[in-house]
């Protein structure tokens, strides 16, 4: 990708006018985090903005400071804020001033506590919350001793299940998986023995095509339970509630965007994926193994009646 820009950026130095002249030549940089959908759907909007003549750098970021560099403009754009992961860190930009909303994906989006079907035939109360107590030994490993074992995603998705367990008084020990891979294996070590297993899951994913499963229904979420520990049943707790059953998935991008790289600006307000095209962008890494690159181009190729008119609606 690099490689590819350089050559590009060569060329138009040479006087070859870009398609769509009132864009930057600077690239745009889009960031680029630790699970599949998020990568891949940065690649096709990648290659979409080259497409239309603009340059694109991706660069590796933390998932929740990449809204400080958003706001810096270090960073051009998010594509994926997901409200039940991110929703506090990008509030918190917002109101600090330099990034802006850029609109809402038409997916619907959920992320909690998660089990594969076969696990509430050891724990038949699921999928409320309060069953969880009464099933924490089926979940229990030598690591966690009499205490059940969830596998929440990785640290910096800042998911707070350590908090949540302790606010609702849960016999869980709470673990970070080191990456979403972790997640997997997780769920497909315990597949063929059918084993009871709780992990940090989200829709749209790749996921619910391969292992048919349910959401923990913990108490409904509430705004502010993050931050004001009224919200919840535990008045002296943070973090007691579920996490957003129906959450948005925004955009997001830094204010200087529009002036800088205008025609990109306007596709990226028109960009809206659906939750199965979501799921199709992870599966084609995490299922069918492709490199993201490879995904994002495949993706591409069958969905142009999806994209062109994101495109022609911006061309000036
Ligand atoms: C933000 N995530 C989809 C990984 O939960």
């Amino acid at each position: 990708m690099k490689l590819k820009q350089i050559l590009c950026c060569a060329v138009l130095s040479t006087g070859v006018a870009p398609a769509f002249a009132a864009d930057s030549s600077d690239p745009i940089v889009i960031p680029i985090h630790n699970w599949s959908s998020q990568i891949v759907m940065s690649n096709v909007v990648g290659q979409l903005f080259e497409e239309m003549g603009s340059n694109v750098e991706f660069v590796t970021t933390d998932s929740q400071a990449v809204y400080e560099s958003v706001r810096l403009g270090d960073v051009t754009l998010e594509l994926e804020v997901w409200e039940g992961a991110f929703g506090a860190s990008f509030r918190e930009a917002l109101s600090k001033g330099g990034l802006h909303d850029a609109g809402d994906h038409d997916a619907v989006t959920r992320e909690d506590w998660w089990y594969p079907m076969w696990t509430k035939e050891s724990c038949p109360g699921l999928p409320s919350w309060e069953a969880l107590n009464d099933c924490a030994a089926v979940f229990a490993t030598a690591e966690t001793g009499d205490k059940g074992r969830y596998l929440d995603g990785p640290v910096d998705w800042l998911k707070h299940g350590a908090e949540r367990a302790e606010s609702l008084g849960l016999n869980f020990t709470v673990i970070n998986a080191g990456s979403a891979a972790a997640l997997w294996a997780e769920i497909g070590a315990a597949e063929a023995d059918k084993k009871p297993v709780l992990v940090f899951n989200w829709t749209p994913n790749f996921a619910e095509a391969v292992w048919p499963g349910e959401f923990v229904e913990f108490p409904a979420w509430e705004d502010g339970c993050d931050i004001d520990p009224s919200k919840g049943p535990n008045p002296d707790a943070l973090f007691d509630c579920g996490n957003p059953a129906t959450g948005y998935l925004k955009k997001a991008a830094w204010d200087g965007m529009k002036d800088k790289w205008p025609t990109a600006y306007c596709m990226l307000g028109e960009v809206s994926f659906t939750n199965p095209q979501i799921a199709q962008m992870a599966k084609l890494v995490d299922t069918d193994e492709m490199e993201p690159e490879e995904a994002a181009t495949e993706w591409l190729d069958a969905n142009r009646e999806v994209v062109e008119p994101w495109m022609s609606g911006c061309k000036s």
